[in-house]
């Protein structure tokens, strides 16, 4: 059947010169939808309310449906011989939305309402010790009165308590934020795999995997290629930690060889671990420096620390921020009003109206997320000259790569140059295992995470775990990617997903795994460029014009080829590669073997 637009047309067949002339006329639409779309999520997102939330869903709608109406209409050049890279713009076309909208109006402005909602009871969950009054406010009411706790001070007692009541009633009083959800998500689900159909792919979920420049399938196997290279490193510093965990709250609370229970790993998701890096830290090894004591010291504040991050681009080679970066940013979370403090990164208007939107404390784990924000924005900034359809990352994963990458160079004599570490205090040679072993806890034991959370969403989108078995699929998935078990028990009454950001959110996660890998090919390639020669955990190319070239090389293609051309542009390779990763931590993976040897290892 031709959609309808092709019967006025039908006198001749369409050109490559329509063809051209329509994805121009497509390109200066969506810009300008984009702009009112970013425009008000940015007001949502820094001022939740009922206004701020039907304002910005009303935009998503706009845009989301611009785009899906678009790429069924350019079905009708789907035989016309075009350019590559005319062609890829009709391919980025249809792969455009994370959630792509059916084309009944109804169902469309439902599927955005619905994501809009769920962002915002994410945003304003709360875990109110003692019931609030009006009990329908029970888990994502108003704004937090004193007894309720919102998701960053549930957060700080993961990482501060060691009592594992306290962790426990944290952990499970964030997780209620989920169950609201659970009804919602399932409709969620069938609208845009409707959406997905009405594209051709087989539900949303191919078509979140149809996003790499190769076929679904072959993508699906590319990444467990990537999880089996990085698994033994995984399963060793598992076997470590829980080791130090049964010392450190006795077998009855962690299981000598079994699974670890997620509330006492430092992190609401269990999915990285540097934070209770002073529980696992090497025995008798002298105490490494803790980065956000390090910026306390120097009264560094929240916006200091992004200014590090934006030194280290320059230092490169890159323009700093426009002014209106400053202004414009919310770093800190406001106390007036209630703000999804989930950290990201916007492009306001495809061009210089950058911003970074995230709730800092001066911390080492917010240090880092500085950097990793800004990087977003250094790339977003390098491809703005690119056409509308070519403004992104050369796939998803370099996008969440970028400043990660930047951030693996804040090593002892990087902090030093800074003039946050005292040439008195950098450490020698002997810091390599305790420092190592600290990145691991974030970087080797964030891994598995990073797979399953959308392995658990593939199996939705295909049908293959229906809402009947939402949370037990779900934790079948941590129990056998993470070896973490609920730390008590779990029904489907419960919806544990939803607890985590990007479910209610609906930002598809693969695109961390990616990055965590991608990180250190990019990491290593850029010390390779800087000149530098030695052990790779100590490279950093701080002030490397050489490494900033080549880094802006790749990040100034934008998505306008197949990725693995533009990889090449860094690395001279066109493959995904955790050699670089295991490269990195191969004198913690000797190390952490000798620790276990004779203990249990896996679960
Ligand atoms: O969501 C993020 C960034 C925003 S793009 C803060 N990250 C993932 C997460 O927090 O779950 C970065 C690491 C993984
Ligand atoms: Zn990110």
């Amino acid at each position: 059947m031709l959609p309808i637009s092709v019967h006025a047309q039908a006198k001749r067949a369409p050109t490559a010169a329509d063809a051209k002339a329509f994805i121009a006329s497509a390109e200066a639409r969506l810009t300008e939808l984009a702009l009112r779309a970013n425009q008000a999520g940015w007001v949502a997102a820094t001022y939740i309310t009922d206004d701020t939330e039907a304002l910005n869903a009303e935009a998503s709608k706009n845009y989301a449906v611009a785009v899906q109406q678009l790429a069924l209409d350019a079905r009708r050049f789907d035989k016309v011989k075009l350019s590559p890279e005319l062609r890829r713009k009709f391919t980025l076309l249809r792969l455009g939305l994370a959630a792509p909208p059916p084309g009944n109006p109804g169902e469309a402005a439902e599927l955005t309402r619905i994501t809009t909602s769920m962002e915002a009871d994410y945003g304003k969950g709360t875990y109110c010790r003692q019931a609030p009054k009006d009990s329908t406010r029970a888990s994502t009411g108003g704004a937090a009165g004193s007894d309720c706790l919102q998701i960053s001070e549930l957060s700080r007692i993961l990482v501060d308590s060691r009592d594992p009541a306290t962790l426990l009633d944290a952990w499970q009083g964030w997780h209620r934020v989920g169950a609201p959800m659970r009804q919602r998500y399932a409709r969620f689900v069938t609208l845009s795999n409707k959406g997905a159909r009405e594209l051709g792919f087989a539900d949303a979920g191919a078509m979140w995997r149809s996003n790499y420049d190769m076929p679904p399938d072959q993508f699906a196997k590319e990444v467990d290629r990537l999880w089996e290279q990085v698994k033994p490193l995984y399963v060793a510093l598992h076997a470590y930690v829980r080791a130090r965990l049964v010392q450190q709250y006795g077998p009855r609370v962690v299981p000598a060889n079994g699974m670890i229970p997620a509330h006492l790993l430092g992190n609401m998701w269990a999915q990285e671990w540097g934070n209770i890096y002073p529980i696992v830290a090497p025995q008798g090894a002298a105490p490494t420096y803790d980065i956000g004591a390090l910026l306390r010291a120097k009264h560094t504040d929240v916006k200091g620390m992004v200014k590090y991050g934006e030194g280290f681009f320059t230092s490169m080679g890159f323009a700093p921020m426009p002014a209106t970066f400053w202004e414009r940013s919310q770093f800190t979370k406001p106390r007036d009003r209630e703000v999804v403090c989930h950290a990201s990164a916007w492009d306001i208007d495809d061009r210089d109206d950058l911003r970074v939107k995230m709730c800092l404390d001066v911390t080492t784990e917010d240090f880092i997320t500085a950097h990793h924000e800004i990087g977003h924005n250094f790339y977003q900034r390098a491809y703005k000259d690119q056409p509308f359809l070519f403004k992104g990352g050369a796939n998803d994963g370099f996008h969440e790569a970028i400043g990660d990458a930047i951030a693996l160079s804040i090593t002892p004599s990087y902090l030093q140059q800074v003039g946050l570490l005292d040439a008195s205090a950098v450490p020698g040679p002997e810091a390599d295992i305790p420092l190592l072993l600290r990145q691991a806890m974030d970087k080797v034991a964030f891994l598995p995470f990073g797979l399953l959370v959308d392995k658990w969403r593939w199996q939705v989108f295909s049908g293959e775990t229906t809402p009947a078995s939402y949370n037990k699929d779900w934790w079948d998935l941590r129990a056998r990617y993470q070896g973490v078990a609920p730390p008590m028990a779990r029904s489907e009454a419960d919806f544990d997903p939803g607890a985590k950001y990007h479910v209610p959110a609906n930002t598809p996660y693969m695109r961390y795994f990616l990055a965590r890998v991608l990180q250190f090919q990019f990491y290593r390639a850029m010390c390779q460029a800087s000149g530098y020669k030695g052990p790779l955990h100590r490279c950093s190319f701080y002030g490397s014009k050489e490494a900033g070239a080549r880094l802006n090389a790749m990040l100034e293609a934008g998505q306008s080829e197949p990725w693995p051309e533009t990889l090449y542009k860094l690395t001279g390779s066109r493959q995904l590669d955790a050699s670089a990763i295991t490269e990195y931590f191969a004198p913690l993976k000797t190390w952490l073997d000798q620790q276990n040897a004779g203990k249990p290892v896996g679960w």
